[in-house]
């Protein structure tokens, strides 16, 4: 018998990285049994990252690492013991609860999280619908990540989700990237994009870890930890003195300027310099480059989850609106481009009028204590969103999962953390098995998911197994049974890309326009008053003052340390927590510290350590390096709690603390002290 041909077929990657890879899937007897990435994308040149790599060649297409089968609890609670289910009575056994539980204690009391487990459009946001429908309780999303800063911009701008188009980077002078880490969470653009812009533009980068891509910069800023805001005045107060503000962009674009001056006048660079630890001259310097010549400015997530994220985030977009660096060829700021930027209707997809009553929206950093309280959630949905590994007060957490009382239906493509606690267990096909479609939250660009496989074992598309929930529920809505095909072709049609799904399947990733978008060119801002809000009473409704203020945190007291936990170049998040191959590489938990905070608490490198703080202690071994400032621990995000030695990650050690602003995450203001352990 001659053996079947083996076919390769061109998708893309739906993780939450910035990259947005295009790759090709070749696919033997029905199976997929490589990824490589693709040499024709614009971003991947052939190669996808590290982690992909190795996992989407070993445990995306290993059967014995999924889920392949609906799972009913068997055990206690947490004891992570199943049994396999027909989908029938799982689903008919959920909606029988559920509809209990709504009818006794309402909508509300069923809470749902999800995240960005996968991206693409409909696995990402159609399951919503069903919970719209239901009234249920939305965990909002953001507040694990970024939300500080989306609303900080949107007060701003009217706008945080639509942002520089990269490709304007070609007419720049000069990147200022500020609390990003792109070497870990967007490794392409590192490689490839950063590289290509430095052959012309200057790259200056505004971080506390001299991670990679800050060797890559001509001008590092490495400030402690919660001092941006402080550092923007500065840069102004230079672009202030040095007469490169634009005070006719300012005149006809802002409002509330006046309110900043004074702040804008005593935040000297000596000022900031003695509190940020940067130097007086690199201040001056970051303020020239930026300010004489066409700049872009990239705000990172990392530098908003802190105590004062929103006021930083605040602080640090007034440089693009002072200089007046908006709107033209080359200039313009970035946090994330999203929906809008590719004429997505957002509420549409996610099914917004089927809900009945008000929204219902509680913090991330709230969870644990909603999940402890049975009069305020009697049922818990978890789905593209690792609750057990990521979010906050871990221990406090994983306890309220116990709850018996607790209906908790989990759906994932892997068995994790978070399904571990779960009654019910539905399994999720993967990226690889069904059509969709991906945005870049970098690029103007729209991807095709394509499916290279069938579905492993019984799993089904979140899409699939939130339609069937519906059936289960009796409920006839039509925006609830929408099948796959009509949704991406009336997603496509909102794009106007002018293709259908087979034609974008062919080209992998297309431009969404093909000219270059510059955001606000038009001098229109979506606030109130139609300007850049510097100032405003609207402000002090979401609990900030009217202006952006300099403040700065003051660093750790006593033996206390900063402790980061940002992106780790091998994990995406949790999600290759349970990749051998990828925990074998990274070895033990491990925690870095500056040689010199190592020497004054008599610590050495490869030694056991513990840090602790009110909320809990973790043990792991000590490195030693001096990319990490003095007062800074840094530990990476992403290990699975279950595969520690300690059963804790770095959340053991998050309180949930809130920023100043929509209740977001501030897990990089976390203070610990540390031990021989
Ligand atoms: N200490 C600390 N904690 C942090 C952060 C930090 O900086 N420091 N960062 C925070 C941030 S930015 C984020 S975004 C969150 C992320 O936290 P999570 O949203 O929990 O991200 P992952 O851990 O990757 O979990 C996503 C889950 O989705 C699953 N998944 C993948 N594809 C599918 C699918 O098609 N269907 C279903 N149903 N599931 C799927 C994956 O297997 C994985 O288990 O973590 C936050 N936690
Ligand atoms: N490999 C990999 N890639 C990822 C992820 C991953 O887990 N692994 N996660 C994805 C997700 S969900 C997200 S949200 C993005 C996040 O990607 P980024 O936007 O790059 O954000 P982070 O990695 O959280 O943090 C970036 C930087 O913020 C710095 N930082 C922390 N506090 C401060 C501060 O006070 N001021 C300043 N200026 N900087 C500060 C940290 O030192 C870190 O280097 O990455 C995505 N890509
Ligand atoms: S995670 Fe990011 S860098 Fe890695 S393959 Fe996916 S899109 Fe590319
Ligand atoms: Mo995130």
């Amino acid at each position: 018998m001659p053996k079947p041909q083996q076919q390769s077929i061109r998708t893309t990657c739906p993780r939450d990285c910035y990259d947005s890879c295009g790759m090709i899937a070749f696919v033997q007897d029905g199976a997929v049994t490589r990824v490589v990435g693709d040499r024709d994308h614009h971003r991947t040149h052939g190669a996808l990252c590290g982690k992909c790599s190795v996992a989407y060649n070993s445990a995306w297409i290993d059967p014995s690492r999924r889920l392949l089968h609906p799972l009913r609890r068997r055990g206690s609670k947490g004891s992570n013991t199943f049994d396999v289910v027909p989908w029938d009575v799982a689903l008919r056994e959920i909606a029988e609860r559920l509809g209990g539980i709504v009818a006794e204690h309402g909508g509300e009391s069923v809470l749902q999280t999800h995240y960005t487990g996968t991206c693409t459009l409909l696995a990402g946001n159609f399951p919503s619908r069903f919970f719209h429908r239901l009234g249920a309780t939305e965990v909002d999303p953001d507040t694990v990540c970024n939300k500080a800063g989306h609303e900080a911009l949107r007060l701003m701008f009217g706008t945080s989700i639509v942002g520089f188009d990269p490709r304007t980077a070609a007419d720049t002078d000069c990147l200022l990237v500020w609390g990003a880490n792109p070497s870990a969470s967007a490794p392409h653009l590192h490689k490839h994009w950063l590289p290509d812009m430095k052959r012309h533009a200057r790259l200056i980068v505004v971080d506390p870890i001299r991670h990679p891509t800050a060797e890559l910069a001509d001008l590092h800023l490495q400030p402690r930890p919660g001092t941006d805001a402080l550092l923007a005045f500065a840069l102004l107060h230079v672009l202030h003195r040095d007469g490169q503000l634009d005070h006719d962009f300012i005149g006809r674009h802002v409002v509330g300027w006046a309110e900043i001056e004074s702040t804008i006048a005593t935040a000297t660079p000596e000022h900031a310099a003695a509190v940020t630890g940067v130097p007086v001259g690199q201040i001056e310097q970051a303020a020239d480059w930026y300010g004489r010549s066409r700049s872009m400015l990239w705000m990172g997530q990392g530098m908003q989850r802190q105590t004062h994220g929103g006021n930083a985030m605040r602080a640090v977009s007034l440089l693009p609106v002072g200089t007046g660096n908006i709107g033209r060829p080359g200039t313009g700021f970035l946090y994330l481009n999203t929906f809008p930027a590719r004429g997505i209707d957002g509420d549409a997809l996610a099914g917004t009028a089927l809900r009945r009553g008000p929204p219902s929206l509680i913090s991330h950093m709230d969870l644990a204590s909603a999940l402890e309280n049975a009069d305020r959630s009697r049922a818990l949905f978890t789905w593209n969103n690792n609750i057990a590994a990521s979010s906050p007060e871990q221990s406090r957490l994983r306890r309220a999962l116990q709850r018996e009382d607790l209906l908790h239906v989990a759906i994932d493509v892997f068995p994790t953390d978070t399904t571990a606690f779960a009654d019910y267990v539905l399994p999720a096909a993967s990226f690889l098995e069904f059509d969709d479609l991906q945005l870049s939250y970098f690029d103007y660009t729209v991807s095709a998911q394509v499916k290279a496989m069938a579905p492993m074992g019984e799993s089904l598309p979140n899409q699939e197994i939130f339609r069937r929930l519906a059936t289960a529920m009796e409920w006839d809505d039509a925006p609830l049974h929408e099948p796959d095909d009509a949704l991406i072709a009336g997603l496509l049609a909102q794009t106007g890309v002018g293709m259908d799904f087979d034609q974008l399947a062919a080209a992998g990733t297309v431009f969404w326009r093909d000219e270059i978008q510059l955001p606000f060119a038009d001098g229109r801002y979506p606030t109130p008053s139609g300007h850049i809000e510097v100032a405003s009473a609207e402000w002090e409704t979401c609990g900030l003052p009217r202006a952006p203020t300099a403040r700065a945190d003051a660093p750790p007291g006593g033996d206390r340390l900063r402790l980061l936990s940002p992106a780790d170049p091998m994990l995406m998040n949790s999600s290759y927590g349970n990749e051998d191959k990828i925990t074998r590489k990274l070895g033990e938990q491990t925690v870095w510290l500056h040689p010199t905070d190592a020497q004054r608490r008599g610590l050495a490198a490869g030694q056991r350590v513990a840090l602790s703080n009110p909320t809990g202690t973790l043990a792991l071994r000590l490195a030693v390096a001096d990319h990490v400032p003095v007062g800074v621990a840094l530990l990476p995000k992403g290990r699975w709690p279950s595969l520690e030695p300690e059963g804790a990650n770095v959340n053991v050690l998050n309180p949930g603390t809130k920023s100043d602003i929509a209740e977001s995450s501030a897990v990089h203001s976390v203070e610990v002290v540390i031990a021989s352990a």
